[in-house]
């Protein structure tokens, strides 16, 4: 496989790419480039990014909804990036949605079990939303079936399911205490790990990157111990978060709307959950509105949304457990070496074997135009 980028040499594909996304070709290859940085592939992998999105069949998608509040669905759709959802809706076939299809009753019903049975074994089932089970599952029931029979009866013949947003991923906020309905993951429901993409709503560049590697590489990222991502989850927000100098300082905002919030100091002891809480939040942003768009960069504590066992679980005022207070001799690698001369396979292997690089896809996007090996991180090894 070449590594060229299309901007240089496939004008083709580009105009493809600008007739079928409505997105100009520069704006299109930058935001190529970003995807491939946050899946940790090199700059020149964003060619066969470009042409999976131009080319590759659209999978069949089968998106359900239970127990949540349509923030997942929402976030995705309400995203500031003005060809985000145009994008993702374009490169897969959304089937089966029920806040988005036209369809209603049994033509829904008949709709999802046509996209299943013509793309058995090759779909993606979307979860959104926990799984009640209190009262046999009666507590949700779509189409005279409980949530519990669709989740099994539609995951059966996915080529793979992911659950999006904390509920689905680990019950999120239906599940808190004394969680009356017995709100569950989907994991739990089928017996076995599902790709978690949590957050309360989570990151619509998450799902979207996600998507992109199953289609450029034909399979699903590497997953964390708890099925997320390690390209979106790998790393813990506290150590990306530009209020961390204050951390390190001393300097804490200690009342809401005090001198220190307002200087952007640590929130800290304001309960903020970042140093116990893995996502890409500071390095990704929200919605494309500029810097500081993220709960603590507008100022708030983070609450550990994405994190099972903090997020909807701790009291919002309660110290977070410093997990990192001093580094660890080995972290994992913050970018992976670019290009020269290693094939695009060989580069995903290394940074879907080695940890990927948390936050380089955002640094990579701003560098864009200034053209700079990265450095290797503290205690690399020189690669020969
Ligand atoms: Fe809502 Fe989604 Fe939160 Fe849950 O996001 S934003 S309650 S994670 O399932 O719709
Ligand atoms: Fe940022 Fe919160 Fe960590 Fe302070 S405690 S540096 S506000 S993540
Ligand atoms: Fe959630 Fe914290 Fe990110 S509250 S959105 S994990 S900053």
């Amino acid at each position: 496989m070449t590594e060229t980028l299309p901007l240089a040499g496939e004008p083709d594909e580009l105009r493809r790419a600008e007739q079928r996304f409505g997105m100009p070709r520069r704006q299109f290859m930058q935001f190529c480039v970003g995807l491939a940085a946050t899946l940790g592939l090199s700059r020149a992998a964003a060619g066969a990014v470009a042409r999976a999105l131009v080319e590759a069949r659209r999978p069949s998608v089968i998106w359900l909804q239970f127990q949540e509040c349509t923030g997942c669905t929402e976030s995705l759709l309400r995203a500031e990036h003005p060809t985000l959802e145009k994008l993702l809706l374009d490169i897969i076939s959304l089937d089966y949605h029920e806040t988005l299809m036209a369809a209603a009753g049994h033509q829904a019903e008949a709709a999802r079990r046509a996209a299943m049975a013509a793309n058995k074994g090759k779909y993606l089932l979307v979860v959104e939303g926990a799984i009640p089970t209190g009262q046999h599952g009666n507590f949700c029931k779509i189409g005279g079936k409980t949530a519990i029979e669709l989740v099994r009866e539609c995951a059966a013949d996915a080529a793979a399911v992911i659950a999006i947003g904390s509920c689905a991923s680990w019950g999120g906020m239906p599940s808190t205490f004394p969680n009356p309905t017995g709100a569950s993951p989907v994991a739990e429901i089928l017996g076995r790990p599902v790709l978690s993409i949590p957050g309360c709503p989570p990151n619509p560049y998450n799902f979207l990157t996600t998507v992109v590697h199953y289609l450029v590489l034909g399979k699903l990222p590497e997953l964390d111990a708890k099925g997320r991502p390690k390209f979106a989850y790998g790393r813990l927000i506290h150590e990306n978060c530009e209020r961390r100098a204050h951390f390190d300082a001393g300097r804490f905002a200690t009342e809401f709307g005090d001198d220190g919030q307002r200087q952007g100091w640590c929130l800290y002891k304001l309960g903020c959950k970042g140093p116990e809480t893995y996502a890409n939040c500071p390095s990704i942003l929200f919605g494309d509105a500029g810097t500081g768009s993220w709960p603590v960069g507008c100022g708030h504590p983070c609450i550990g949304c994405t994190e099972q066992g903090v997020g909807f679980t701790k009291p919002i005022h309660q110290l977070a457990e410093l997990l990192t207070v001093t580094p660890p001799v080995q972290f994992a690698r913050t970018a992976e070496n670019q290009g020269q001369g290693s094939t695009l396979a060989t580069v995903a292997t290394v940074a879907a074997v080695g940890g990927l690089a948390i936050g380089a896809g955002a640094r990579l996007v701003k560098n864009l135009g200034n053209h700079h090996d990265e450095h290797p991180a503290p205690g690399d090894k020189a690669e020969s």
